[in-house]
């Protein structure tokens, strides 16, 4: 099947053929041998010509690498191995020793020896040492024996091919095997130049990118990389590797390594998703991309170049990725499973066609009154297209997925003030329903995938699809808040939520404490430029503040705020209480005030106007609010850290704030703060939190 300039390609830097594929090189459950034989067929079929043994929790492959196979797990290898090879793929085995070998003992070479001996009886010819993820320090014995770490290595690594006669394809994974692991920098690596150096020839190198997971991989860095070398590396490409984030999983198309790399490369293979079916768009799509001319660059990347046949381009290799994917979708892969998709099948009932003797070819046909039968529409291009989208890339989310994430950005900022009808309400009406729409589509594309007959395909992806459309189901419920026609998202304001409504577990936990928090996010905010300054405030300012304090009210929706009992700091914050002597401060940007932090040194006062109690311990009060457009957290802590100050050095030894629990940006800006703790106040309204540090 496969093309000339595909698995045939010869590379330019001999007569090698140009090494393409799959590495089974992630953490976690490895495929099963009936996957990997599925794979070969698929591989066969694409004109992808080798796939790389090296599933790194495989107990023989990396933990115990010294010990050798039984005879059931040998058996499993030879079939294995045989259909690679009736595929016409090429089996490389790995073997991961660098967890604790040590380099200078004799015994330990001997082990390794034994080791690929027993798979060359078992018909492989193809092997790799791979030495990634591990520590870089040498032991005594080895630091003795060589000059450094890269001497070792390269040492075992040459004997290990020459012992097992020169293997045609040998592959090394240095430990430091992308730019980002270099010091200090690719060119000047010793670690590099020894390999480059003092490694056999025949032996090629595995290469990850400027990264382990690399956005770009550019002809430049590749150059300087080979140069170091002395050889064309062989790409192992992590863009599609999701075993570092349990609730990523990558759908989008290969993407961002122009096709004028494939000369300079001896090859690529791609260490993709841990769930085995989800690799369909990986594998295809860089199946596509090995087959484009080499000399275009991927149409992408390249503004301005024309879309040509022999050229690559992601959206094209994707739709034909999602229209192949679509039909394996679409076949029944269990015994007993439906035979036309749509239809739930129930028993026969006695009056229905007395010859028909088996069960599943009898439709049941509900009476009048009766309920009618389960149906779901089939599965569509369509909706595979939206679930690359929301999967996509790495660095990057799908059309879909960003534009959903935009219009969330915009109707939360944009919220209408009133009820009042205008231009701007009607629009932000139009474009809340617009994303109302969207977030059907998903539930609408998650319930046709549930519904699809090759149940594997489904239950690979079942966990992704269900985090999605619950995530996207929060977020359509907090619109409809917004907007006034729902009721208050139960889910995201409650006191006590059922756990969907605070996800991501323990580690989600400990990101958000994390001050970076959120800096990261794929959807990115337009570009920060703004400068921020802190003045004192002044009189005048209050009429800004008051528009800044009611500006940020307007969320919770008039009514729900005239119904919720009154804070101390609303008197602050509405002008009607003044703010202590050099106790207030007014954050600007080019625009404007965006914010501001006041306070009473002694708020009993203030609180006993609305029959409340402050406490000896905290007797002083700060107010501060933000508007979203600050969207970086420093300036405003920055204004709290000098409030406090003055506060301290007004004599008051405790403040507090007080958050209503529904205010989540401010419950997570005081946490955030670390200083501020909930304390315990005597007649607080029930939705209000009081925190509160010492000076
Ligand atoms: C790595 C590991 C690989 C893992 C990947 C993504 C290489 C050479 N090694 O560093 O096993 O799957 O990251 O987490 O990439």
């Amino acid at each position: 099947m496969s093309k000339p300039g595909g698995a045939e390609r010869q590379s330019r830097t001999g007569t090698k053929r140009f090494i393409s594929g799959v590495v089974e090189g992630f953490y976690g459950r490895p495929w099963t041998m009936e996957q990997r034989t599925e794979l070969f067929q698929r591989q066969q079929k694409w004109g992808l010509n080798t796939y790389l043994y090296a599933p790194k929790d495989d107990y023989k492959h990396r933990m115990y690498w010294r010990d050798l196979y039984s005879a059931e797990e040998a058996e499993q290898l030879m079939a294995l191995i045989s259909a690679a090879k009736q595929h016409d793929v090429d089996f490389i085995y790995a073997i991961s020793p660098g967890l604790d070998i040590t380099f200078s003992n004799p015994k330990e070479v001997a082990a390794l020896k034994r080791k690929l001996d027993q798979v060359r009886g078992f018909g492989c010819r193809s092997f790799s040492l791979l030495f990634d993820d591990i520590e870089a320090e040498m032991c005594p014995a080895d630091r003795q024996a060589f000059s450094s770490f890269a001497h070792a290595q390269v040492a075992i690594t040459n004997q290990v091919y020459q012992h097992l006669e020169e293997p045609e394809t040998f592959l090394f994974c240095p430990t430091d095997y992308c730019a980002a692991f270099c010091t200090p920098s690719v060119s000047r690596s010793s670690y590099l130049q020894t390999v480059g150096e003092t490694l056999l020839p025949g032996i090629d190198v595995l290469w990850t990118g400027p990264k382990v997971v690399s956005h770009k991989i550019s002809v430049e860095s590749i150059e300087e990389v080979s140069s170091v070398l002395k050889r064309a590396p062989v790409i192992w490409d992590n863009i599609h590797a999701n075993d570092y984030d349990p609730q990523r999983l990558f759908l989008g198309p290969y993407k961002d390594r122009p096709t004028e790399l494939i000369p300079k490369l001896r090859g690529v293979l791609t260490n993709p998703n841990c769930e085995f079916h989800p690799n369909f768009v990986a594998i295809h799509t860089l199946a596509t991309w090995c087959k484009a001319d080499g000399g275009q660059r991927d149409v992408e990347m390249a503004a301005g170049v024309e879309e040509q046949d022999a050229s690559y381009s992601p959206q094209r290799a994707l739709t034909l990725a999602l229209t192949d994917w679509l039909q394996e979708f679409m076949s029944t892969d269990q015994p007993g499973g439906p035979r036309r998709p749509a239809t739930r099948l129930k028993k026969a009932s006695s009056d229905e066609e007395p010859m028909q003797t088996d069960v599943s070819e009898i439709s049941y046909v509900p009476g009048p009154g009766e309920n009618p039968l389960y149906t779901a529409e089939p599965l569509t291009t369509d909706d595979l297209k939206l679930l690359s989208d929301l999967f996509y890339l790495p660095y990057e989310h799908g059309a879909t997925a960003r534009t959903m994430l935009q219009e969330l950005d915009w109707l939360r900022n944009h919220r209408p003030a009133g009820t009042a009808e205008t231009d701007k309400t009607a629009e932000w009406r139009s474009r809340a329903q617009r994303f109302d729409d969207m977030c059907d589509a998903v539930v609408q594309m998650f319930n046709r995938l549930s519904n699809a007959p090759n149940r594997s395909i489904l239950y690979d992806l079942y966990n992704y699809i269900c985090d999605i459309k619950s995530g996207v189901g929060l977020a359509r419920a907090h619109v409809k808040t917004l907007g006034g026609s729902g009721p208050p998202s139960t889910q995201l304001l409650e006191d006590d939520p059922e756990p969907w409504g605070f996800r991501g577990g323990l580690s989600g936990e400990f990101q958000r404490m994390l001050p970076g928090h959120g800096n990261r996010d794929l959807f990115r905010r337009p570009a920060m430029t703004s400068v921020y300054s802190i003045r004192p405030y002044c009189p005048e300012d209050t009429m800004e503040v008051q528009r800044i304090f009611r500006e940020m009210q307007s969320g919770e929706g008039e009514a729900a705020l005239m119904a919720q009992p009154p804070l101390i700091s609303d008197s602050l914050s509405a002008g009607d209480v003044p703010p202590s002597p050099r106790c207030a401060l007014v954050l600007e940007d080019e625009v404007g005030m965006c914010g501001y932090a006041l306070a009473l040194t002694n708020a009993k006062p203030a609180a006993a106007k609305i029959q409340r109690a402050v406490s000896e311990e905290f007797p002083s009060l700060v107010a501060v609010q933000v508007l979203p457009r600050v969207t970086d957290a420093s300036p405003a802590k920055r204004m709290i850290g000098q409030l406090l100050s003055s506060i301290r050095s007004s004599g008051s030894r405790g403040v507090f704030c007080e958050v209503r629990q529904s205010d989540r940006k401010m419950l997570d800006f005081y946490s955030k703060l670390g200083s501020f703790k909930p304390v315990r106040t005597v007649g607080l309204p029930q939705d209000v939190l009081a925190m509160a540090t010492s000076l």
